[in-house]
């Protein structure tokens, strides 16, 4: 019986190789920094002491990054080779092998500055494929091992697996790194990117009502909610770029990067909120934008009477469908090719999408834009009213109390009381408190420089010891009270009052 070693270690190799390309497939296509493998390389760098370094670097120059990455997989094949002969008598020993080796680098990713929980993504599918793929491997192994006669057939059986699993580990990596270069192009792409004309004010003055914890009025491009159906973020080039504007329209229009660009620019403040927020939720953003107006574009090439809407397409086949309405009339409807003053970034649309004062992001806000459809709502479906989803999706008045935090414990007496409350397009004119079911006070507005943002409010209640409930309320420039009847966000929008605890001592 050919029991030897290194069949077994040669099955554990394999099993490595298969689980680093796809943990590196998976940082790759997530684009998450950076994979797990590198991390550790980066840990290793970081914690080595400086003088050591130096010498190294001395010695070995330019190449210690490669050397260092060069090594660890070494040592990662060698572990995983002593995996493969801890098989041969064990099921468990070996996963405690991948088990170390996975805590390693899970711990290694997430001492990354600014790490988030799905950077250790990669590592979890790495160590799921070791444990799959091993035992895929050694099955034959196990085979032979009883059956000595089938030897022969059980070693040609091993070889084509593993040359299986090997080569498609290789694909596997390669596409991965595809995805990635792409990425770090557009990247690239977008730093080198001079767009003539985009500023970049400061939030205006008068927007911050000047309580602290209250969401800033002014929603930095990192901490903007992200919401998108794409797994892997498309990346479109600006020189790729194009808006195909067809359907029901007199001249048909392709747009490139250039083309759009070089036409005027409109630029405003513009509150983004999501459908699926929660009442009191944080899917909503403010942000200066700058771009191309709709309206011109569209007047460019003549409507059909008949048509009611857009279908807005994005590269990665999301869809949706907009009013006419919203983007012809005198609203600022842009194609939006910057936030804050800065190009798009690459996950909120790089290079080009749509925002539309007044709607929900899910029937106007389309990242990665490139087609549009002049058409009528009778005669198309968009992705989310397949899905139970309205097809209107106007926002609805909502207001939040972010000072003090539900559940806070807060000194009784004068308590400063704040949020935020929005109607894009329309405009908040009041916003009013009540305390345990109370009488509702009047809050005091910060200013907006349009109806199209949201507004901080604050108000000073006072509180006796004890628990209590806040809620907040807010009323539009039209009149329109928001509602205090408990709506789920489906079809069209969470209604409520935000309500929340506090315990004044
Ligand atoms: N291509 C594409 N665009 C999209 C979506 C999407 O899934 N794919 N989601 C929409 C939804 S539901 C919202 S709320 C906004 C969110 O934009 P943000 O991620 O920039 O905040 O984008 C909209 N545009
Ligand atoms: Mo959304």
């Amino acid at each position: 019986m050919d029991d030897s070693r290194g069949r077994w270690a040669a099955a554990g190799a394999v099993t490595m190789v298969a689980g680093l390309a796809t943990s590196y497939a998976t940082a790759m296509a997530l684009t998450i920094r950076e994979s797990p493998v590198v991390a550790v390389a980066e840990l290793i760098i970081r914690i080595t002491p400086g003088p050591l370094a130096e010498r190294i670097i001395r010695f070995v120059g330019q190449l210690d990054k490669p050397l260092l990455i060069f090594g660890i997989i070494v040592f990662l094949l060698a572990m995983g080779a002593l995996a493969g002969i801890l098989g041969r008598n064990s099921v468990i020993r070996p996963i405690l092998v991948w088990l170390v080796l996975a805590a390693l680098g899970a711990g290694a990713v997430m001492v990354q500055p600014g790490a988030r929980i799905v950077d250790v993504l990669p590592v979890v599918v790495g160590f799921v494929t070791w444990v799959t793929v091993l035992s895929a491997l050694v099955g034959p192994l196990i085979t032979a091992r009883h059956h000595p006669e089938l030897e022969s057939r059980e070693r040609r059986v091993f070889l084509m697996v593993a040359g299986v699993l090997g080569l498609a580990a290789v694909g596997i990596a390669g596409a991965g790194r595809i995805v990635g270069s792409g990425r770090r192009h557009v990247a690239e792409s977008r730093r080198l990117l001079r767009l003539d004309g985009v500023t970049r004010p400061l939030a205006p003055a008068g927007t911050a009502i000047g309580l602290t914890g209250i969401g800033s009025w002014q929603t930095p491009n990192d901490d903007f909610y992200l919401i998108h159906t794409a797994i892997s973020v498309p990346t479109v080039e600006p020189k790729d770029w194009t808006l195909r504007i067809h359907g029901l329209v007199d001249r048909e229009l392709t747009l490139t990067y250039n083309d759009l660009v070089a036409r005027e620019l409109t630029e405003s403040w513009i509150t983004l909120n999501c459908v699926s927020n929660e009442v009191g939720g944080g899917l909503v953003g403010n942000a200066w934008w700058s771009g191309i107006r709709i309206a011109d574009i569209l007047a460019e090439v003549g409507l059909d009477p008949s048509a009611d809407c857009i279908l807005q397409t994005s590269e990665d086949g999301w869809n949706c469908a907009t009013p006419l309405s919203t983007l012809t009339d005198e609203r600022n409807a842009m194609l939006a090719v910057a936030m804050n003053g800065k190009p798009l970034p690459i996950e909120h649309g790089f290079p080009v999408r749509t925002i539309v004062p007044g709607l929900y992001g899910y029937v106007s806000a389309t990242k990665w834009v490139v087609d549009y459809e002049v058409t009528r709502f009778s005669d198309v479906v968009a992705f989310w009213t397949q899905r139970g989803w309205s097809e209107e999706g106007p926002v609805k008045i909502a207001s939040r109390i972010d000072v003090p935090r539900s559940g806070a414990d807060v000194t009784s007496g004068e308590v400063d009381v704040g949020g935020l409350a929005w109607a894009q397009h329309t405009g908040i004119d009041s916003v009013e408190v009540a305390i345990d079911g109370g009488e509702w006070m009047g809050a005091q507005l910060a200013e907006t420089p349009s109806d199209d943002t949201w507004v901080q409010w604050a108000i000073t209640v006072t509180l006796d010891e004890g628990e209590h409930e806040l809620r907040v309320r807010a009323t539009d420039k039209d009149g329109l009270e928001q509602t205090g009847v408990r709506r789920d966000v489906v079809p069209d929008g969470s209604t409520g009052w935000h309500t929340i605890q506090v315990n004044a001592t």
